[in-house]
């Protein structure tokens, strides 16, 4: 334990001085890619020995966020569906949150830009080897579980996101994520719908996105569209938790 402790000193320590200003390629720093992947290992372990469930992600300064912030994964959906709500600015896009609640919701752009905004300029680890600042603007989904009164028995929210995935002998599939309900609960998980001060765009996940910030990469859904409280994941999707969880990512995608 105490060894493991040192460790993740020394990689939090790594870490924080490789900070220099926007996107960088860890492709190119060998010593981080192989600490970024013992630290995922014990993600689970760290979050109980260093922080409480509802410690906050490092948040940065403006000076700090990447000229361009990479976009990864799907760029564009491409589907006539969301090419229509593309061509009308998204007017008729909804959010919608059902399941395990008391009260589903169906929110509009409007609605999620009409509540209160929460900024955060942040670190975004994709586990491909690349890291970028930006910030990231939108209402705390913990305001908008809170409207939809969550059932005792909901465990998960379960995110479901507007771009097809090629999935063998699956044509019908999407990329979906889920996130135990404490981590949704979380201040720095938001539904982003602007980026680096403006609206968000079709690369980042327009028009809205999920912004957990104590999560990797494939965690932050885009092209967001429905929210699903459950008490399982069995029988969604692959039965993972995720698109990647299915094909072999690790469900705790914790940093
Ligand atoms: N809907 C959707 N969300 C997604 C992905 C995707 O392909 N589709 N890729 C994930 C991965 S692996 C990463 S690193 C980030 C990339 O976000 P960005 O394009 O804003 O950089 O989005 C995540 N969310
Ligand atoms: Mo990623």
């Amino acid at each position: 334990m105490a060894d493991r402790r040192r460790f993740l000193g020394r990689a939090f320590a790594g870490l924080s001085t490789a900070m220099l200003a926007g996107c960088y390629d860890l492709d190119e720093k060998p010593w981080f890619t192989g600490a970024l992947g013992k630290v995922e290992n014990l993600t689970r372990e760290v979050q109980h020995l260093f922080a409480g469930p509802q410690t906050l992600a490092q948040e940065f300064t403006k000076a700090d966020i990447a000229p361009v912030f990479r976009a990864n994964g799907t760029r564009d959906p491409g589907t006539p569906d969301y090419k229509a709500h593309l061509a009308n600015g998204f007017r008729d896009w909804r959010v919608t949150v059902s399941g395990l609640v008391d009260h589903p919701l169906s929110l509009s752009m409007d609605r999620i830009r009409a509540m209160p905004q929460r900024t955060q300029i942040t670190r975004h680890d994709c586990v491909e080897g690349w890291s970028c600042i930006g910030e990231w603007s939108g209402p705390q989904l913990a305001l908008v579980l809170a409207a939809a009164a969550p059932r005792p028995k909901a465990r998960y929210a379960v995110f479901y996101c507007a771009d097809p995935m090629t999935v063998e002998g699956d044509p019908d599939h999407y990329y979906y994520e889920s996130l135990e309900l404490s981590e949704a609960m979380h201040p720095q998980t938001i539904l982003a719908h602007r980026l680096n001060g403006a609206i968000l765009d079709v690369p980042h996940g327009a028009p809205v996105r999920l912004r957990a910030e104590r999560q990797l990469g494939y965690k932050q859904p885009k092209y967001l569209q429905r929210i699903v409280l459950t008490d399982t994941l069995q029988g969604i999707g692959g039965g993972k938790g995720g698109y990647w969880e299915d094909q072999g990512y690790t469900w705790y995608g914790g940093i």
